[in-house]
């Protein structure tokens, strides 16, 4: 082969290591390619590549010669051990100082082992968190990598202008060492799990209390999309879904799909992660397990003649207007909530596991190219560069905003609930906004509790100290 040596090389030729190596050599980089199944290659060089500066290789050793020293490879593979397999094999064909990129949906703990078996053996390695589907893939995702600065020095310039580009800035920054990036990715799929489940509880009210067809629904979605409180992907989508009719029935296709949702496992791992760092991510947790209580369809059907839920009757139905222009507030502070409990959650790992995250720079290159890109970025960027502790719900711009919205939401939760409709993300927004301003929570009842059984002992408000009470008369003698 008579070509210069390539820039980088990417490995995994599914539908997104596609996309991401035509972007990249559309940047100018010439890109080696290389797939387990070497025809899944062939197909991809032949039918999608049209005069960019890709390279196809037909095995681990033609495809390592192909690259440039020191040499950069993107692994774009399923996540868990297709990665450690192709680790395996690069190790042994690599050099020391060359870089490893898993730019895969890796968990953030396998991110750090695989971090520390590389230094051993004198590789660079950077966990890379990606994000926007494949189209952002191909046109500008936004890319979260972690790791080894060194490595970032070697491969950011390629991945800064693959990236998805937002007000003259790349949205990809070296984030922190170690597992910072594939950290920040999965609480990214975290929010993106609460901001879509209440989308559609907000789709469920229009429909079942509002009584509005879906066509219209689109329509709504499509005009808050043109808002400040909720333009974002997202409710993009979900106004393009919701006027997308099936081709053979002519229906909404939306109400032909079952309502059993799949998850590959991040929403999951980010509710796992914050229990473990004690973070409260109630809206997040609420969307994970509506996912999964939505999946047990044969107990819902036979729960479901059980337990009707009582129906909206035409002259008990709330203003359509009104519910419209409430649930448009309902949903931005759920929105509010999902990023504050995400920031949250990054703020804590940050301090526990040393990334020495900047949540301004997070909310900035969440700005353009991924799944929760939201006109609220800009501002969480702006807020986090002020906010000292950095608490997103004391933002002075913010908090006029909530305020305004809050009876909006708390409309809508009660409405939900005289109408039987689960509303388990909006009502998660309205209850960790309640306890928050709340003052005074009613734990110091669970404390009570539990110096009575197990004299865990307890605090008190009007004197300092720690106090155990003999709680049954009898004992008290
Ligand atoms: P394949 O085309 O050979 O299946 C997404 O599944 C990508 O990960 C594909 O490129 C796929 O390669 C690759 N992949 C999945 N499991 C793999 C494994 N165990 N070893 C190597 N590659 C794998």
């Amino acid at each position: 082969m008579n070509q210069e040596r390539c820039a980088i090389g990417v490995i995994g030729m599914a539908v997104m290591g596609q996309n991401l190596a035509l972007n990249i050599a559309r940047k100018g980089f010439s890109t080696a390619v290389f797939n387990r199944t070497t025809a899944v290659t062939e197909k991809f060089h032949q039918e999608r590549v049209q005069g960019e500066p890709v390279f196809p290789a037909k095995t681990m050793e033609e495809f390592v010669a192909l690259l440039e020293p020191p040499r950069k490879v993107l692994l774009m593979v399923k996540a868990g051990e297709a990665v450690d397999a192709f680790i395996g094999k690069l190790i042994l064909l690599l050099q020391k100082g060359d870089l490893l990129i898993d730019a895969g949906n890796s968990h953030f703990t396998d991110t750090d082992r695989r971090i520390a078996e590389a230094e051993k053996q004198g590789f660079l390695f950077l966990g890379t968190g990606v994000s926007g589907g494949e189209a952002g893939a191909l046109h500008g995702p936004s890319i979260m990598p972690g790791g080894h600065e060194r490595g970032y020095l070697l491969a950011g310039p390629i991945l800064e202008q693959a990236a998805a580009q937002v007000d003259g800035g790349a949205c990809c920054a070296y984030l922190g060492p170690r597992s910072a990036g594939h950290f920040v990715k999965m609480v990214h799929n975290g929010i993106e799990y609460a901001f879509m489940q209440a989308l559609a509880e907000g789709y469920d009210l229009l429909h079942k209390v509002g009584g509005i067809s879906t066509s219209r629904c689109a329509d709504i979605f499509g005009e808050w999309n043109t808002r400040e409180n909720l333009a974002s992907y997202l409710t993009e989508i979900t106004a393009a879904v919701l006027s997308h009719h099936d081709e053979d029935t002519g229906k909404p296709l939306v109400e032909l799909i079952l309502d059993q949702a799949e998850q590959k496992g991040t929403g999951k791992w980010t509710t796992q992660t914050a229990l473990d760092l004690g973070v409260p991510t109630p809206l997040i947790n609420q969307a994970v397990m509506a996912r999964s209580l939505s999946s047990y369809s044969g107990k819902r059907k036979s729960l479901s003649s059980l337990y009707p839920t009582p129906l909206p009757v035409s002259n008990d139905s709330p203003d359509k207007d009104e519910l419209i222009k409430d649930l448009e507030q309902a949903l931005f502070l759920a929105q509010v909530c999902a990023f504050s409990e995400g920031f949250q959650l990054l703020e804590s790992a940050s301090g526990e596991f040393g990334y020495g995250l900047d949540l301004s720079t997070v909310a900035r290159i969440w700005k353009g190219g991924c799944i929760i890109r939201s006109a609220l970025l800009p501002h969480i960027e702006h807020a986090y560069s002020k906010l000292h502790p950095p608490l997103l719900l004391a933002d002075p711009v913010l908090v006029p905003r909530i305020r305004e919205a809050l009876p909006p939401l708390r409309k809508v939760v009660a409405l939900a609930a005289h109408h039987g409709v689960p509303v388990p993300c909006l009502g998660a927004a309205l209850f960790s906004l309640d306890s928050w301003g709340a003052g005074i929570l009613p734990t110091n009842l669970i404390q009570a509790q539990r110096d009575y059984f197990g004299a865990h002992t307890f605090r008190r408000r009007d004197k300092e100290g720690v106090f155990h009470e003999q709680w049954e008369k009898g004992d008290a003698q």
